[in-house]
């Protein structure tokens, strides 16, 4: 059973939620996508997250646009962190995704991540991070992505 659960509302946010699935190869780490709206399939939505909750997922990732409901809701049927990708949408700029993932009720937490690919890429860098509690492994992983951000930055030469 893979340890990540990504869901997407709609094959449409595959662009984005490619920043997340690139990181999550690069660490080698399992992880499974499923495209399930809570809006157009709620019930198997629901059905799929109880069942890969008790199948030994750790941790969700949930991508979604729009009035985006998804993260909460798979938040909702679930004690797994959940982190939430609010897709930048063409009408407002994903703002409308952002504080529909962000603004969640106390009591049911979603972990959002930025709007678009740079909140994707964290959504993965967060779920391993979580993972990486207790996996040395991980941990020793992320240490060197760090730490080659650092050297890049580190290292850049600008011509003034
Ligand atoms: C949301 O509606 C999806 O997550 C997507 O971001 C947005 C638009 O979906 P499509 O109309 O492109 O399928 O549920």
């Amino acid at each position: 059973m893979s340890k990540i659960s990504i869901i997407m509302g709609s094959v449409s946010d595959l662009e984005t939620v490619s920043e997340a699935i690139i990181v999550l190869k690069e660490f080698k780490v399992d992880f499974e996508v499923k495209v399930l709206s809570a809006h157009r399939s709620p019930k198997e939505l629901v059905q799929y997250v109880e069942a890969v909750s008790k199948k030994g997922t750790k941790v969700f990732i949930a991508a979604a646009g729009g009035a985006a409901a998804l993260a909460g809701v798979v938040a909702a049927h679930t004690i797994l962190p959940v982190i939430g990708i609010p897709i930048e949408t063409s009408n407002l700029k994903g703002m409308d995704s952002l504080l529909s993932t962000v603004q969640m009720p106390g009591g049911i937490p979603v972990a959002s991540m930025a709007i678009g690919k740079a909140g994707a890429r964290n959504s993965a860098l967060f779920a391993l991070e979580i993972l990486g509690i207790a996996d040395k492994k991980i941990q020793a992983k992320l240490c060197a992505y760090k730490n080659s951000m650092r050297l890049k930055i580190k290292n850049t030469k600008i011509k003034v």
